[in-house]
């Protein structure tokens, strides 16, 4: 989750085009640009000023933590204060629209030989409102590859609650998509982590989630199910 930075601004900087960094007595907190085009919940008035860096400084200065994320418009100069992404997604509106969002505490998690960079979110949302989430913060829904990394994943979620994983065939019905390289993945390579012997397609059933009375197995389900998911990113981001 995001950290919590209550004590006073130390300092502001632009550490280049896409990381704004600033620092509290305690620790360093980061804003990075988004490759994605969204919007967020607004959560104030826009105003008018020079630069990204003067947005952000206003937005830190008059909602301190509220302040989650912000878009500016390079064209016009808007700045727009916004909440926290997993408050709401939005399609973007203009091009000229940059989005930076406070960076989440993504961690080096490890298990046997295997390690990623990764955090785990509690929030419960449809897998395209969980997907866009790990998109925005230049990250992806985890995508199991082996037992291990299965093992690992499930080491990092709470089993008594379904969690997201980034394998879908919502656009031709057995063509699993991953979300870490937006390829087919052959899922016979992984059947032996789900639940009764491989995906079902019950009711519609077009994206794969662990299933709390399987004890964490693979299961497809409704895409548009709550779940909690771990979004994993590049180590250079942790
Ligand atoms: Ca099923």
């Amino acid at each position: 989750m995001p950290k919590t930075c209550l004590c006073a601004l130390l300092y502001l900087s632009l550490i280049n085009d896409t990381v704004l960094q600033y620092s509290f007595i305690n620790e360093k907190c980061s804003f990075l640009k988004s490759k994605q085009s969204f919007r967020t919940t607004i959560i104030g008035a826009q105003w008018t000023v020079a630069s990204k860096i003067k947005c952000l400084a206003k937005c830190l200065e008059i909602y301190s933590d509220s302040c989650q994320s912000f878009m500016y418009n390079t064209a016009t100069l808007k700045c727009t204060p916004g909440a926290n992404v997993q408050d709401g997604l939005f399609s973007a509106t203009s091009a000229d629209e940059e989005l930076y969002v406070k960076y989440p505490n993504f961690r080096v998690q490890s298990y046997l030989s295997t390690s990623i960079c990764a955090i785990f979110f509690n929030g419960h949302k449809t897998y395209s409102d969980a997907r866009d989430i790990c998109r925005v913060y230049n990250a992806h829904l985890f995508v199991p590859r082996s037992a291990e990394s299965y093992a690992l994943f499930k080491s990092m979620i709470d089993l008594s609650q379904n969690a997201w994983v980034g394998l879908n065939d919502v656009d031709v019905t057995w063509k699993y998509m991953a979300e870490d390289d937006g390829q087919e993945m052959d899922i016979s390579s992984i059947l032996s982590l789900f639940a009764h012997g491989g995906p079902d397609h019950y009711q519609q059933q077009h994206c794969i989630t662990t299933f709390i009375e399987s004890e964490g197995q693979l299961e497809d389900e409704e895409c548009d199910s709550k779940n909690t998911f771990v979004c994993q990113t590049e180590f250079s981001n942790c």
